[in-house]
């Protein structure tokens, strides 16, 4: 099949110019003004902005925790990433205990079979290191696995110490993977979560009041120094606070391979949805907590300025009634995460209509670095000769509006409910195939690829 795209602005991380696209099968052949070529299918793009797909490197479809697994699996959660203009997702294989890493990425792949609309990658979450796990690493780098999460955060389920810290990034750093890292202060924020539960602090408030900015700063500090003594560079997920950005540009300013992503819900919420006790606030259960809304000036700055490359979303998302409930009178039994895959673009257009973020950048931010660091360049995040055919038709001058109960994550609630912003995603193409047109779904459950990311490609 061949695809016409005409006449749409095309904005890279590099470039903002008029062009026709010409598609052949799953990749861009041709870009030029007023190309004279034929084609099976025709899109017009006058007026509206051409993208690069957008890559998000951080989300957990058909992830279990806290006895309970997120509400999209790989078919409504990659719909709803498709809907907003996101066509490359890299999700999360947790290893569980005792088990071979590539047992993990085999049932991560197999659970999106026959469900993704849109192509995706992997990375591992390692909470183990025994004798044999770094030749396991070695495994699934060799396999297209080039990154492999780690948490600080979460002790007896998730955490990983020290020693495990630097041993994995030291064999990351050989390998030419990057490690992943939930920065917090696991065994502090249990002491705290511990105490506020005896004091009868039980409601979803408490959940913000336990996690403080320091103890995201702590971690982040110490797996920047844990990095550089293993010799490897370091990704800060979900960075969520002005302590740790500090951290982070200290670190880049000493020239260190050290790289950090936001996501939507830090840099346009704040902890004052805490001040409600009720239970309607494990909306916002999440994890980092939402912070003092004077951090969301320092994450757009560092956004603009380069100490933050990515925005992704940590799409986690349980429903309030039957999953967020579980923690009905015990907050620390919540199920952690909210979503957020389906208005990232949303989102940061917002961002750039209020002026805190330059239109290119943005591309960058959500589609060029990750794709970058994760080993998916020039294939993905792109316009350009020979990479996929991954493109998002964007109408600046239309309007949406985020509901619930319209949107496409199989979810009971939004964070931004009845939230009205500029600009819609008119049309989607993955691998050359429409995947949204008109805002309307025309792709195909299973359509979407498995991707072998490379190891070793960094900015
Ligand atoms: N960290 C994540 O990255 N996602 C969900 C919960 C968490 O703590
Ligand atoms: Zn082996
Ligand atoms: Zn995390
Ligand atoms: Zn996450």
């Amino acid at each position: 099949m061949s695809l016409l795209i005409k006449g749409g602005r095309v904005i890279t991380g590099a470039d903002d110019y008029v062009a026709d696209i010409h598609v052949a099968d799953t990749t861009v052949t041709t870009i030029g003004a007023s190309l004279n070529v034929t084609a099976d299918k025709v899109v017009d793009a006058t007026g509206c902005y051409v993208l690069p797909g957008g890559v998000d490197p951080h989300t957990h479809l058909a992830f279990d925790m806290a006895g309970t697994r997120t509400a999209d699996d790989y078919e409504s959660g990659t719909i709803a990433a498709a809907f907003g203009g996101t066509t490359t997702v890299v999700n999360f294989a947790q290893q569980r205990p005792g088990e071979h890493l590539r047992t993990a990425v085999e049932r991560g792949v197999a659970s999106a079979q026959g469900k993704a609309v849109i192509d995706y990658g992997q990375h591992i979450i390692l909470t183990q290191l025994e004798d044999s796990t770094l030749h396991q690493l070695d495994e699934l780098v060799g396999e297209g696995v080039t990154s492999i999460k780690m948490f600080l955060a979460y002790p007896g389920e998730l955490m990983v110490d020290d020693a495990t810290l630097f041993q994995v990034m030291e064999r990351a750093g050989e390998l030419g993977a990057l490690c992943c890292v939930h920065a917090e202060n696991g065994p502090v924020i249990d002491v705290l979560v511990r105490r506020a539960l005896a004091a009868g602090r039980t409601n979803p408030s408490w959940h913000g009041r336990t996690r403080p900015e320091l103890a995201e700063a702590e971690a982040t500090h110490r797996a920047i120094a844990v990095a550089e003594m293993a010799n490897a560079p370091v990704y800060f997920v979900h960075l969520s606070c002005a302590e740790a950005l500090a951290e982070v540009t200290a670190a880049r300013d000493r020239g260190r391979p050290v790289f950090a992503e936001t996501c939507p819900h830090y840099l346009f919420l704040d902890s004052s949805v805490y001040d409600d006790e009720s239970f309607d606030t494990a909306k916002y259960v999440l994890t980092p907590p939402l912070r003092d809304v004077r951090h969301q000036d320092a994450l757009w700055r560092g956004l603009r300025a380069n100490g933050l490359q990515v925005v992704s979303t940590d799409h986690c998302p349980f429903c309030l009634n039957g999953q967020k409930d579980l923690g009905a009178g015990d907050f620390s039994k919540i199920p952690n995460g909210g979503p957020g895959i389906e208005h990232r673009l949303q989102l940061l257009y917002a961002g750039v209509v209020a002026g805190r973020l330059p239109l290119q950048r943005m591309v960058e931010v959500f589609a060029t670095t990750p794709a970058r660091l994760f080993g998916l360049y020039p294939r993905k995040g792109t316009v350009a000769v020979g990479s996929d055919a991954d493109l998002v038709v964007f109408d600046p001058s239309a309007t949406t509006t985020i509901n619930a109960a319209t949107q496409h994550m199989a979810v009971d609630y939004s964070m931004y409910e009845g939230w009205r912003l500029a600009g819609a995603v008119r049309t989607v193409i993955c691998g050359g195939a429409p995947v949204v047109e008109n805002g309307v779904f025309v792709g195909t459950p299973g359509r979407g690829r498995f991707l072998r990311r490379e190891a070793g490609s960094r900015p």
